[in-house]
């Protein structure tokens, strides 16, 4: 990845100027950058594995698996390596190439759940895929620790802006976040790191998110737009729906602020029709999580999913296709020739350079 398109000094005006422009102005100005750096025609498919479900003592105003609040999910304790398997051959076999493993926990606390996780790691990074976990705080020997073992990503999300955050969760601090982020960057893996709009938050908490998010330097390789999905029991249960337009233009304000990153189209997707959804991807999401529940809500069916993209003429990513860009293809001068240059990403079908390959190589051209 190259650090030199990326910007890292975007004020919450400069944001808040891109969020509001006019919407075909906004579209365009976000489908062209998303060309440069990506197939428009490919979006990756993930899978969602919740390892270790409810009973956490956080207080996060929107989760469902904080021991606190009543809600209906089935709790259970951490899943058999096995069972993990299993669940990522499936995937694998209905077009998935990352599967991230959620645990509703604080923090991960070092002992023999730890090494399970580890282990988990290890059997995905097996099967070729993409491995991405989201367990809490991290330290940053605990990072090093998944990174030895193949971790791909870390998911940890800002979840919403600085000053808002502190109305949506009290048990731990924004700069908690920003530390377990820093932990990571500090090895091997790659950062997931995004949010969630629809909690009552204003137009500036989302430009507020983006700033901190934009800022970091390098910039998450993957960010996660999640539409809230309130649950009943939540604080958030009663919260108005977001609509459509203000997903679109999250969507595309946060590819235009990070051009390389992955930017990833999370829950709220069972409220998006599908041209909604096809215009999120214009607007530059290219990840889906796909897979009939999320990590305890429900999700679109995969059926359903993979005849969107015959529609829509959309290709599944292949794993490790995205940090680096070992290869990179000469596009048709036809199909670029109003964007100044050409296209970055892998020939679809290249042979592809594995997670370290991959991964040194952006360490290399940083
Ligand atoms: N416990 C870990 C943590 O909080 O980092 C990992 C799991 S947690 C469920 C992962 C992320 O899912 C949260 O940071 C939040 O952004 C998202 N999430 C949780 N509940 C959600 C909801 N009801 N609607 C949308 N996103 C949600
Ligand atoms: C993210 O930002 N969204 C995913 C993933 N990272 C872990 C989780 C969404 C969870 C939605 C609520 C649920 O299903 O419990
Ligand atoms: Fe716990 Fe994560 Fe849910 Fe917060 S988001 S309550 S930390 S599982």
């Amino acid at each position: 990845m190259s650090m030199s398109e990326q910007k890292h000094d975007w004020t919450k005006q400069e944001i808040l100027e891109i969020y509001n422009k006019p919407l075909m102005e906004l579209l365009y100005e976000a489908a062209t950058v998303h060309r440069k750096f990506h197939d428009p025609n490919t979006v990756q498919v993930s899978t969602l594995l919740s390892i270790k479900t409810g009973g956490c003592p956080e207080d996060c105003g929107y989760c469902p698996q904080a021991a606190r609040y009543h809600t209906d999910i089935e709790g259970n304790d951490l899943m058999q390596v096995s069972h993990v398997k299993a669940q990522a051959l499936r995937a694998k076999a209905s077009g998935s190439s990352r599967v991230c493993m959620g645990a509703a926990w604080r923090n991960v606390k070092d002992g023999p759940e730890f090494d399970q996780v580890l282990e988990m790691v290890r059997t995905i990074n097996k099967l070729d895929m993409e491995v991405c976990c989201t367990l809490g705080m991290l330290t940053e020997n605990q990072a090093q620790r998944l990174a030895e073992a193949g971790l791909y990503a870390y998911n940890h999300n800002l979840d919403t802006s600085e000053d808002y955050y502190k109305d949506v969760i009290s048990t731990r601090a924004f700069e908690d976040r920003l530390d377990t982020i820093d932990n990571v960057r500090k090895s091997n893996v790659t950062v997931c790191s995004g949010g969630i709009i629809g909690m009552g938050e204003a137009i500036e908490d989302r430009a507020g998110m983006l700033v901190a998010l934009a800022t970091l330097n390098p910039q998450p390789e993957s960010v996660p737009i999640n539409a809230l999905v309130a649950v009943e029991g939540t604080p958030m249960e009663d919260m108005e729906p977001i609509s459509i337009w203000e997903m679109v233009r999250m969507v595309a304000t946060t590819r235009i602020v990070m051009p390389e990153t992955q930017v990833r189209l999370s829950a709220g997707r069972t409220q998006m029709s599908r041209e909604g959804q096809a215009m999120c991807f214009f607007a530059g999401a290219n990840s889906i999580f796909a897979g009939d529940k999320l990590l305890t809500t429900p999700n679109p069916d995969v059926n359903e999913d993979m005849e969107m993209f015959k529609l829509l003429g959309l290709n599944p990513q292949k794993p490790f296709t995205k940090v680096s860009q070992p290869k990179t293809v000469e596009a048709s001068e036809s199909q670029f020739k109003d964007l100044g240059e050409k296209p970055k990403w892998t020939r679809p079908g290249h042979s592809i350079a594995r997670n370290e390959e991959a991964k040194a190589k952006s360490k290399l051209v940083e």
